[in-house]
């Protein structure tokens, strides 16, 4: 799993609004818009307003990634939500986040990244409420996914999680392709005959227009690989495309480090 690093996050908190100009271009829905497209609901940015948010650092494992907790915050806040950093990272943090009586906690160590409603036991998983943010944004960008097919690069948890979130959107098949065959398999094993197994990257992506790419390998594809019909939605952390690939498809290319994700597990748990 990829962990990320102070550089990919460090201009978070003073990027957002152009981040959400730039999505709005691209998809037609704001962060904010869109996390509730994803989660199927539809709140309004004042219904958060009232609802605090404590972001606790967790220095577990590899311990605290400078920038991060800020990061999170400025997300939460930027979408509605009254958010804070606890003082004490780990449980003095969870202390700290009750007696201040938040209503939402938020902790991440090096493989799992989760919310919580402290007050509902809703909770969410970064992975799982990613790959629904990218999904919708596929979604809004493409025009629709119904009957369409779309390729997933990349069978860790996001790309998992997206397989599971496209089958709910009623596309037509979903190609997904991994190094690692037997994951291939097994997914065409759990959802049937709707999966193609792409085991030629190259062919997959001649093959298919609207891709998932949820892989940790940068530049696997290039210009070549794409063209104006393309419309890539990237979680996959570093980027999977080439400098040249993301000046070709220009519109058609969502990846962000942290935005679309947090902001979905922030409404998935009210
Ligand atoms: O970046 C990560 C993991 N890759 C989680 C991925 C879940 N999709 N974790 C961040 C670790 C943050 C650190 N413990 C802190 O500063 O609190």
């Amino acid at each position: 799993m990829t962990r990320l690093v102070t550089a990919q996050i460090k201009d978070i908190p003073t990027t957002m609004k152009d981040y959400d100009q730039q999505l709005q271009q691209i998809t037609g829905c704001s962060l904010f818009e869109l996390a509730n497209y994803a989660v199927e609901a539809s709140y309004q940015q004042q219904d958060l307003a009232a609802k605090k948010a404590a972001v606790i650092p967790v220095t577990a494992g590899e311990g605290l990634i400078e920038g991060f907790s800020e990061a999170v915050m400025a997300i939460l806040e930027f979408i509605g939500f009254e958010a804070l950093i606890t003082d004490q990272p780990d449980l003095g943090g969870l202390d700290q986040a009750y007696q201040l009586g938040a209503d939402i906690a938020l902790m991440a160590d090096d493989d799992t990244f989760l919310a919580w409603n402290l007050a509902n036991r809703k909770w969410a998983n970064n992975d799982r409420a990613t790959a629904k943010g990218y999904v919708a944004a596929l979604n809004k960008t493409s025009g629709g996914l119904t009957a369409k097919s779309v390729l997933v690069l990349g069978l860790g948890s996001v790309g998992v999680e997206s397989v599971k979130a496209l089958n709910e959107q009623g596309v037509s098949s979903i190609g997904v392709c991994d190094l690692n065959v037997e994951k291939m398999e097994r997914i065409k094993k759990e959802f049937g005959p709707s999966i193609e197994l792409i085991k030629d990257l190259t062919y997959g992506l001649q093959k298919y227009d609207l891709i998932i790419e949820a892989t940790p390998a940068a530049e696997i594809i290039r210009a070549d690989d794409v063209d104006q019909k393309t419309v890539i939605a990237a979680p996959g952390i570093p980027l999977g495309l080439s400098a040249r690939a993301v000046t070709k498809i220009e519109q058609g290319l969502i990846h962000d480090p942290l935005q679309l994700g947090v902001a979905v597990m922030g409404l998935e748990v009210l």
